[in-house]
């Protein structure tokens, strides 16, 4: 069959505005008079998505006329952030499109803001998985995104009387355009039921899987546009239905209201994204989901996206799977189930195979952070998935004793199955045990990782562990979010920077350039302005003009330490209201956090309303107002972030040395033209190395120190004892100042620093009031300050997300050796 002629709508404004009137009017059914903001926006999408459709049936055609090695990027979250803007980018149509809307009596920017960012992800480990689907199909690398269309992302934070309250997310409400549901596609994933041997064909015993229910996985397709280079890849996520078997069943024996709680019980799978980031509960609804997405994904792979009749014992030849983190790992026994059971191949061989076509990425470096899933649950569920699990580790454990005779502590160590405090699966044992690879995600995480939290699997395989330090798109987090910057940066090194990050080096020689860092501090000033008017227009909060912005955005979490940065602006509020600083020595701050809590954390929640508590009391302060503003904006997002980060001068991260596996918003600022202050910690490691120590500023203890005060024994209350700074802050806050007086209010983040504080802020207190008086001191320097930034900027390349898919390709998918 002939390939079709595939053209999309023309590009010129007259060919813009009839596609989009014929998507209003015979698509939609609606005439311009009578439509609606939100039928404008819908109609406006489906345009757009209209002239990236041409390049991707040509991606797709390219594709299988080709067949090589693809990357499979399985991720529960993808944090997309709005699509609208990086479509219009990709295809280079924002002009174009403005001014159709325009020559139709529309408001272009109105339309644009109708569009509800779909929030599929916690934080920082969704959006990297959407920063490198993009950076993948800018690279024009072979590669598919997996995951779940959950009907509710991220909830949506709102605070009553300072305190988060979460509301559901019911980003599908509008409607949806820009996915592409396929129903015709569906696929069948069963679960729990039984396992039982029997006799095939060949006079073979075989183990066989009699599940108990299944449901069905419907494709949802998403374009993934690369930055104007005609290439567009696919993001497929899955959402859960009841299969008709299913609902047959069940309506055959009459009980309608059965069938539909049937239907109910299936379409839960994909409901909603589980809220927490760092803490598994182990809940069996959570289990579900990994499996369903995973089954769905690896059987689309090999019924659908595979050439017919592949030889699977060289599936390596055409596909390696990445594990965003241990969520999807059960697709490791779920591919030597379909090898085995439902392609016939004997274990070895499936091991053989399986063992080549999986890399596991590890985000984190809290115990509490790693999933194990209970063996009863996991029987329950997923019966023969246990089987395989339980005979992967008995053949594991005789390379252990084989390697290590006689050594039983480390076999129990390193078991895929841990026996204490309950019999359970440990998910990234068996990640290491089969991945080709294990990453980590910052250079001094990734030594952590192997050093500290798998030693026993590094002792036995040195080779198989590696870093891959992350990045950032330049296209949403630099071009998108800050297009003065990017006018300023083309303008001064001509244009290609966004797809070649390094180029930004050229910048260097222009921080000494006094036309270059006049509209420098001009695209700054007029990005705090935005910031200013939209906060405004958004939460009713009105900010100074001329401050220092200092910002802490990312998820509420003991230890990436929000207190701390409470502990300053407390500290820098007793100052002035003790008359202990010259009101004329003081340089004017604002303050930004914006943060979500697991609605479950509670001490995350408590840090919430003290955050809020300090932010009312001091704009109520007569006596600070002038110096001091503390804003906390609702429900920070893809979309906030997008406005704040290029606004901000100070970039907050100071999570305790050894905690914070990589961080991304910390790219993002510096590539945005803020100064970090920051532990040595995560990915601050090489912004520091790169940027150059003037251009940044340290504080706190390092990662062996903060080990070595941990095994000394750490007493919070003798810092606090021993320093009047933090006496101080630590009484105020404590006295119910902030509180309306109410002393109980404020008692469980005070207490909890002062008798545990398990992430040691009041260890680094002295040293970080420290490193903000420099801050202070180079701020009033405004050409040093604008020359760190510009060198911020300049350095800071290095942190493309095309650059770590490059890392990945080199080290992991497609090494040379
Ligand atoms: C697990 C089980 C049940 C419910 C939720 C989870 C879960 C979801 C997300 C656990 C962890 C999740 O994300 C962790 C995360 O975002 N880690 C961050 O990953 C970033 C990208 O590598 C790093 O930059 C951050 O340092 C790291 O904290």
């Amino acid at each position: 069959r002939a390939t079709e002629p595939v053209v999309g709508p023309e590009r010129t404004v007259d060919g813009f505005a009839k596609a989009f009137l014929d998507e209003l009017n015979f698509e939609a059914g609606v005439a311009l008079k009578r439509s609606t903001t939100t039928d404008q926006y819908l109609a406006l999408a489906r345009t757009i998505r209209g002239y990236l459709m041409a390049d991707w049936l040509r991606t797709a055609e390219r594709r299988r006329q080709n067949p090589t090695k693809m990357v499979g990027y399985l991720s529960a979250e993808y944090l997309l952030g709005r699509q609208m803007g990086n479509s219009l980018l990709a295809t280079d149509l924002g002009d174009i499109a403005e001014q159709a809307m325009t020559s139709l009596g529309l408001d272009f920017n109105l339309l644009r803001a109708q569009e509800i960012e779909p929030g599929l992800g916690n934080g920082g480990l969704g959006r990297l998985a959407a920063c490198f689907i993009d950076s993948l199909a800018s690279m024009d690398v072979p590669s598919i995104g997996y995951g779940i269309r959950y009907e509710y992302g991220i909830f949506r934070q709102t605070f009553e009387e300072g305190r988060q309250v979460e509301v559901p997310d019911a980003w599908l409400s509008l409607g949806a355009p820009w996915e592409f549901p396929h129903p015709d596609r569906a696929v069948q994933v069963n679960f729990g039921g039984t396992t039982e041997q029997y006799i095939d064909g060949d006079g073979r015993t075989r183990p066989r899987w009699l599940p108990a229910w299944n449901v069905q996985g419907i494709p949802y397709h998403y374009m993934v546009p690369g930055y104007q280079n005609g290439v567009v890849n696919t993001l497929r996520l899955w959402s859960a239905r009841a299969t008709q078997e299913f609902d047959l069943e069940i309506f055959n024996s009459g009980d309608y209201a059965e069938a539909v709680r049937a239907q109910t019980f299936a379409e839960n799978i994909s409901k909603v994204l589980y809220p927490e980031d760092s803490t598994p509960q182990g809940r069996e609804l959570r289990l579900q989901q990994q499996y369903f997405f995973v089954a769905c994904s690896l059987k689309d792979f090999i019924d659908r996206t595979l050439e017919e009749d592949f030889d699977l014992t060289r599936l390596d030849e055409r596909i390696i799977f990445q594990l965003n983190d241990t969520h999807p790992v059960i697709a490791i026994p779920e591919m030597m189930r379909l090898l085995m059971d439902e392609h016939d191949m004997e274990w070895a061989a499936a091991w053989e195979v399986t063992s080549k076509c999986f890399a596991y990425t590890c985000h984190t470096l809290l115990p509490e952070a790693l999933e194990v899933w209970p063996v009863e649950l996991m029987t329950r569920l997923l019966p023969r998935h246990m089987e395989i699990i339980y005979r992967i580790n008995e053949e594991f454990l005789d390379t252990v004793r084989e390697a290590f005779p006689g050594d039983e502590l480390r076999v129990r160590r390193m078991s895929v199955i841990q026996e204490h405090p309950e019999r359970a699966v440990r998910m990234a044992n068996l990640a290491t045990v089969a991945g080709v690879k294990v990453n980590g995600v910052a250079a001094l995480h990734s030594e952590l990782l192997r050093d500290k939290l798998l030693p026993d699997f590094a002792a036995l395989w040195p080779n198989k562990f590696t870093n891959v330090t992350n990045g950032v798109t330049p296209r949403r987090f630099i071009r998108l979010a800050n297009q003065q910057l990017s006018t300023l940066i083309t303008d001064t090194i001509g244009p290609g920077w966004e797809t070649d990050l390094e180029r930004l080096r050229e910048l260097e020689p222009y921080a000494d350039d006094a036309a270059f860092t006049e509209s420098f501090r001009q695209v700054k000033q007029a990005n705090k302005d935005r910031l200013r008017s939209i906060l405004s227009q958004r939460d009713g909060i009105e900010l100074p003009e001329h401050a220092m912005l200092d910002v802490m955005v990312k998820r509420l979490h003991e230890y990436k330490r929000q207190t701390l940065k409470l502990l300053h602006i407390v500290s820098m509020y007793d100052d002035i209201t003790s008359g202990r600083v010259r009101r004329e020595d003081v340089v004017p701050r604002t303050f930004v956090f914006g943060a979500k809590a697991a609605p479950g954390y509670f001490m995350a929640k408590e840090i919430i309303f003290l955050i809020n508590s300090v932010a009312k009391t001091i704009a109520q302060d007569p006596r600070v107002t002038d110096l001091m503003a503390v804003a906390f904006p609702a429900n920070y997002n893809v979309t906030l972030a997008n406005k704040l980060i290029p606004a901000a001068d100070l970039s907050e991260q100071i999570s305790l040395a050894g905690k914070e596996a990589s961080g991304t918003g910390n790219m993002k600022f510096a590539l945005n033209g803020a100064l970090t202050i920051g532990t040595d910690d995560g990915a601050n490691v090489e912004i520091r190395e790169l940027v150059g120590d003037e251009n940044f500023f340290l504080f706190g203890m390092l990662e062996p120190e903060v080990a070595a005060l941990a095994d000394r024994g750490y007493t919070p209350s003798s810092f606090y004892e021993s320093n009047p700074a933090l006496k101080r802050a630590i009484d105020l806050l404590a006295s119910g100042h902030f509180t309306g007086g109410d002393r109980s209010l404020a008692a469980p983040v005070v207490d909890d620093l002062l008798y545990k504080d398990r992430f040691m802020a009041l260890a680094d207190f002295q040293s970080y009031l420290d490193a903000q008086a420099r801050v202070d001191a180079a701020y009033r320097d405004v050409d040093g300050w604008t020359r760190s930034a510009v060198l911020n900027v300049a350095r800071s390349g290095f942190f493309s997300s095309d650059r770590s898919m490059r890392d990945y390709l080199d080290r992991i998918w497609m090494p040379k050796s």
